[in-house]
């Protein structure tokens, strides 16, 4: 099996062409625009579970990607990369030349379809970088709860808010001590690129949580994603923070003390009467204090 990795047509700014199938206003779509900029001329492949990221790509034989991509199941995606990136290292050896393989893949295809393959690839430390948009929904099959979801959100599954607060997967990849996991703002370009580019110089399972709107599953105007990334970040409902090594934690913007209610407020999925936000918002101030413990007995080499 031979995946061709040299990108066709390559246009650094448009990993994501234009005419694709996303919703107005989806934070995958920033994502993957980002993505591209921060890739610049590297060569790539992705490989993309059955989510809205592969039904971006419309009907064969157009395609809304830009590089070469490989839709998988939603199990196999995390062990389909690991395949990938083997047949990528026999081909350095030919030319010397890198080849990234990315797993771009929503939050039911990595918090829980696909989290075995996931943790497998991730213990093994197979040379790949792993996207998790995080939407916090099953967007693709009508907004389902999925275990990303947060405590309170109302979704096709839990019309009266769900009674369960959000995974940790960042502290669950950690756990299995890869060399890097850190989270994603399309609010933080530059911070998104530095990381980006960051993970491109280490070997090894990479792996990013992207904060990702989904103005139609959580009932959001389209024009408000970024400022909805942006209040998530400021409020510390979505820290930005990295992982080294399982261990070693750094925080990369400090909140500024706004108040979730203004990030919720945005949102109807948090409408109702039986919502319940002040549990959420002692819920971020413990995560945010529990970060900043790890980051105070961090350590990190002078240099
Ligand atoms: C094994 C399996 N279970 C269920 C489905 C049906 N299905 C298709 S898309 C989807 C939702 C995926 O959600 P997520 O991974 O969060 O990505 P999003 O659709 O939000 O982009 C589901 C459950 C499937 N294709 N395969
Ligand atoms: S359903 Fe949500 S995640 Fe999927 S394309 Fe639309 S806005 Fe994006």
């Amino acid at each position: 099996m031979s995946i061709e990795a040299v990108p066709v047509n390559f246009d650094p700014d448009c990993l994501l062409r234009p005419g694709n199938t996303n919703c107005g206003g989806c934070g995958m779509s920033n994502g993957l625009t980002m993505l591209g900029r921060a890739l610049e001329d590297e060569h790539y492949s992705m490989v993309i579970p059955a989510c809205c990221g592969i039904v971006t790509a419309g009907a064969y034989p157009t395609t809304g990607y830009n590089v070469p991509v490989v839709a998988s199941t939603f199990a196999s995606s995390p062990a389909f990369a690991s395949g990938v990136a083997a047949v990528n290292a026999l081909n350095e050896v030919d030319d010397g030349g890198k080849r990234h393989v990315i797993c771009w893949a929503g939050d039911g295809g990595t918090y829980d379809i696909g989290m075995a393959t996931l943790s497998a690839a991730a213990e093994r430390n197979e040379d790949l970088i792993y996207i998790c948009y995080d939407n916090e929904i099953y967007g693709n099959t009508g907004g389902q709860r999925s275990s990303a979801t947060p405590l309170t959100a109302r979704t096709a599954t839990t019309p009266r808010g769900k009674g369960e607060g959000k995974k940790n997967i960042i502290k669950i990849m950690a756990a299995h001590r890869i060399p890097y996991a850190a989270t994603l703002s399309i609010a933080h370009p530059d911070d998104f690129r530095r990381k980006i580019r960051q993970a491109l110089k280490i070997k090894g399972f990479r792996f990013f949580l992207m904060h990702s709107p989904c103005p139609t599953g959580w009932k959001t105007e389209p024009a408000e994603t970024i400022e909805l990334v942006s209040l998530a970040v400021r409020s510390g409902i979505f820290p930005l923070y990295e992982v080294f090594d399982g261990e070693n934690y750094r925080i990369n913007v400090e909140p500024d003390g706004t108040d979730p209610e203004e990030y919720f407020d945005k949102q109807r999925r948090f409408r109702g009467p039986e919502m319940n936000i002040s549990s959420v918002k002692r819920f971020v101030e413990a995560r945010m204090k529990r970060l900043k413990r790890l980051e105070s007995v961090s350590e990190f080499d002078a240099d």
